[in-house]
């Protein structure tokens, strides 16, 4: 049997998504069902005096009003820090208030128009340096009953820091003085949006007697199960969550969002399910975003341009809430100096509030925001020194035998860095300078052309209880069933499952089914599908069931063929004797037991159990640092090719080249679709993408009529995917993630780009035209 890792299969379940049989969360609907829409804050920062809904409970086929008041909760992942329906203050504009279910959406709608909200207006603040100065406006009062992970975050009473994480690596102040140069540098980053084609959307049912059922667009059933366990003190048993299609999520559907609202919504109807679906404006005004970003980063390097220190940085405005944000910070706290090798490292990363809508994960877990950060200041060195910025970075890149700043000494099998970012520079034939005739010819032309590169990394962030388990079992006809919690948005894993599946069992690949209905009480538990960790912990899984299967059928076919075990192999989908293949059984004939001719049978239904458990984060020091915070490391590079519009500033992008260890590719087609839709997602924050806000923190572009992201139109003439495959040993068949990754540091290259074409650094996200525009007229233009 020819293999089935690598080969570049279409997503299995394409049929069900081009034909609309596939049903998201929108399209389902309950008999009595009841329609439930959110009145927002038109405020930044205020308390609520008083709230009147009176008008609201009067309209006819109102059957259930709620405002924050009646509503004890908190709900959070690594903070509980949220208010579901906000509790005597708002703190962002678009934060829910006050939320009603009637029978129909126009009803609701209605509802929430005569709900009246008297609001006493506080001070708000919006940048995160200012929010921890001594005198900014306090955010949340009572920020020392968030923690309820041990000992994992800290926020800081008191202040507006919800959480501060520490690096200590060496001793920077030595490094300084004997460094040749120190470059320091202010990066920004502003808020960007998901932008999932499938808002956040859920029907919640509270039964009478005590049982929530919960049909939701979120990355993880589980996840949603155990925070609203968490939130609502309901016990697990009690909860069902179904994940049904998912239409996108970058990370702004993983943890806990509409979910207890709707519940709470359902329990005051009496019980009717409530279906509550975001607009898009709600997906802008209300749900959160990826976390702005001001970088700070001093590093010193010696005249031969080796890093000898870097103190750095980070103040996260984490919006009105940070229950995921903290965890971002975190994660910048081990991953946010870059792929380097630097001895000496300071690193500050705060996770900040303000009164903007409030930050989490989106793909790339941070690595977007400081990576930008990172991959320009490394430029503007290499620039400052004379030196070439592919040559530099070769200088310092991490390498088999460095040590990661947290610690961790990089293996031979841990992935190449500079084999990514000397295959990209080949393919965009880094190092041949325009000669000052060819340059004038383009200025001649209008048009002025340039090259970038960038490098990037990215770890999962993953707290302890981060296990995936997967059942797998023979059905009668010898197919084969996987049945696995992680959520497919999207990103094909479970078509790359089921080539798992095939490889391993020795089968044909329509043989397996992936059942993809999601939920709580079917599907063996699995944390969540984020942090490019469900290729990687679902594959092991997957193995794991099946190679149980295997062994329980060959101890079957020993009986059956009277061979010892390990004399027995599998192939064909039957189990034969190694040395007299022509002495087998089916899996067919194995699925449910075997039956003797006689009629006696042996051997039951064979069902596999696989999990896999990743080595937890709970081992960094907080004083330091230091410790081993990740199992899995992907690097990749970009290498990119601009042309700039000398009158308008219009940026267009001729090449980019992406390469990424992924250890191994299981499948080609699905991994090249993954990386070029993360390095257009990256274009997009990279050329158009941020939230801008007036001076009252309202929030002016939240709808796409304001809000551009990359259509067909911003799409390169060529991207150019490639994979450096060095294997992940534990990887399942030696590969690691990369469903995030193809999105970082796309930014940077464009913006190093720029500096090749025109001489001009620009800092601040996003290059608009606006703003390169601005840096022709500085360079002259
Ligand atoms: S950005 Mo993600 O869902 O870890």
């Amino acid at each position: 049997m020819d293999t089935y890792i690598g080969k570049g299969i279409p997503r299995i379940e394409s049929f069900e998504k081009v034909t609309g049989i596939a049903k998201y969360v929108n399209d389902l609907s309950f008999p009595g069902m009841l329609y439930a829409k959110m009145k927002l804050s038109p405020h930044a920062h205020a308390k609520i005096k008083k709230i009147d809904v009176s008008k609201a409970k009067e309209l006819p086929g109102v059957k259930a009003v709620l405002t924050g008041q009646e509503l004890n909760y908190k709900q959070g992942l690594y903070l509980r820090d949220k208010d579901i329906l906000a509790q005597g203050k708002v703190r962002y504009q678009g934060e829910p208030v006050a939320a009603v279910a009637a029978v129909s959406e126009e009803i609701a709608e209605k509802a929430v128009s005569l709900i009246d909200v008297e609001y006493e207006l506080l001070s708000p603040v919006f940048d995160p340096v200012e929010a921890i100065k001594e005198g900014a406006p306090l955010i949340h009062e009572d920020l020392g009953s968030y923690q309820y992970m041990k000992g994992v975050f800290h926020p800081v009473p008191g202040t507006n820091i919800a959480n501060h994480h520490k690096l200590r690596k060496g001793d920077v102040e030595k490094g300084f003085k004997e460094s040749y140069k120190i470059i320091e540098n202010e990066f920004t980053m502003p808020q960007v949006a998901h932008v999932p084609m499938e808002t956040h959307a859920v029907i919640a049912e509270w039964l009478p007697n005590d049982k929530i059922k919960v049909c939701t667009s979120a990355q993880s059933p589980f996840a949603v199960r155990n925070l609203m366990s968490n939130t609502l003190g309901v016990p697990v048993a009690k909860i069902e969550v179904e994940v049904p299609y998912l239409g996108g999520g970058f990370g702004g559907k993983a943890g806990i969002h509409l979910e207890p609202l709707a519940a709470l919504l359902s329990k005051k109807a009496g019980g009717r399910p409530v279906k509550l679906v975001a607009k898009r404006e709600e997906e802008f005004n209300t749900l959160p975003c990826r976390q702005a970003l001001v970088a700070r980063i001093k590093t010193g390097v010696s005249k031969e341009g080796r890093i000898l220190a870097q103190e750095i940085t980070y103040y996260w405005d984490a919006g009105a809430y940070a229950d995921y944000g903290v965890n971002i910070g975190r994660a910048a706290g081990y991953s946010g100096a870059g792929p380097y090798d630097i001895k000496n490292v300071k690193l500050d990363s705060y996770t900040i509030y303000t009164n903007h809508v409030f930050g989490t994960a989106y793909r790339g877990f941070g690595h977007v925001e400081f990576m930008w950060a990172i991959e320009r200041q490394m430029d503007i060195i290499a620039h400052e020194l004379g030196m070439d910025p592919y040559e530099f970075r070769m200088k310092n890149l991490l390498k088999p035998g460095s040590i990661t700043i947290t610690g961790e000494k990089i293996r031979e099998n841990t992935g190449r860095v500079d084999k990514c970012l000397e295959s990209v520079a080949k393919e965009i034939v880094w190092g041949t300078k325009k000669t000052e005739e060819e340059r004038k010819a383009e200025i001649a032309q209008g048009k002025i052309t340039g090259k970038g590169l960038a490098v990037l990394h990215k770890a999962p962030a993953m707290p302890t209880f981060t296990s995936c388990s997967a059942v797998a079992k023979f059905n009668d006809d010898g197919t084969v069933n996987i049945i696995i919690a992680g959520t497919d948005m999207g990103q094909g894993t479970y078509t790359a499952l089921a080539q798992i599946a095939a490889e391993t069992l020795k089968m044909p690949i329509e043989k397996i089914n992936i059942v993809w209905d999601c939920d709580t009480k079917t599907n063996p538990y699995d944390w969540q599908t984020v942090a490019s960790r469900f290729l990687f912990m679902g594959g092991n899984a997957v193995i794991r069931a099946c190679d149980d299967m295997i062994d329980q059928m060959k101890e079957v076919a020993s009986a059956v063929l009277r061979a010892p075990k390990d004399e027995l192999e599998i192939g064909e989908e039957k189990v034969y004797i190694k040395h007299n293949p022509d002495e087998f059984v089916t899996y067919q004939q194995l699925a449910l037991g075997y039956v003797y001719p006689n009629g006696n049978a042996i051997g039951g239904p064979i069902i596999g159990r696989g999990k896999y458990i990743a080595q937890g984060l709970t081992n960094l020091d907080p004083e330091t640092g230091q410790g081993l915070p990740a199992i899995d490391w992907t690097y990749g590079a970009h290498g990119v090719e601009i042309e700039i519009d000398i009158k308008t500033g219009d940026l267009t992008i001729k090449k980019i080249a992406s390469v990424f260890d992924v250890g191994k590719v299981i499948n080609k087609l699905l991994t090249e679709g993954q990386v070029k839709g993360g390095v257009i997602q990256g274009i997009g924050t990279g050329l158009f993408e941020g939230y801008i806000y007036n001076k009252d923190g309202k929030l002016l572009n939240s709808s796409f009529t304001d809000y551009k992201i990359p259509t067909a139109k911003d799409i390169p003439d060529e991207i150019v995917v490639d994979f450096v495959e060095t294997p992940q040993l534990d990887g399942p068949f030696g590969a690691r993630g990369v469903a995030e990754h193809p999105m970082i540091s796309v930014n940077a290259a464009i913006a190093n780009a720029i500096y090749d074409a025109i001489g001009v650094n620009i800092n601040d996200q996003p290059l608009t035209s606006e703003r390169i525009w601005r840096a022709l007229k500085e360079a002259g233009f």
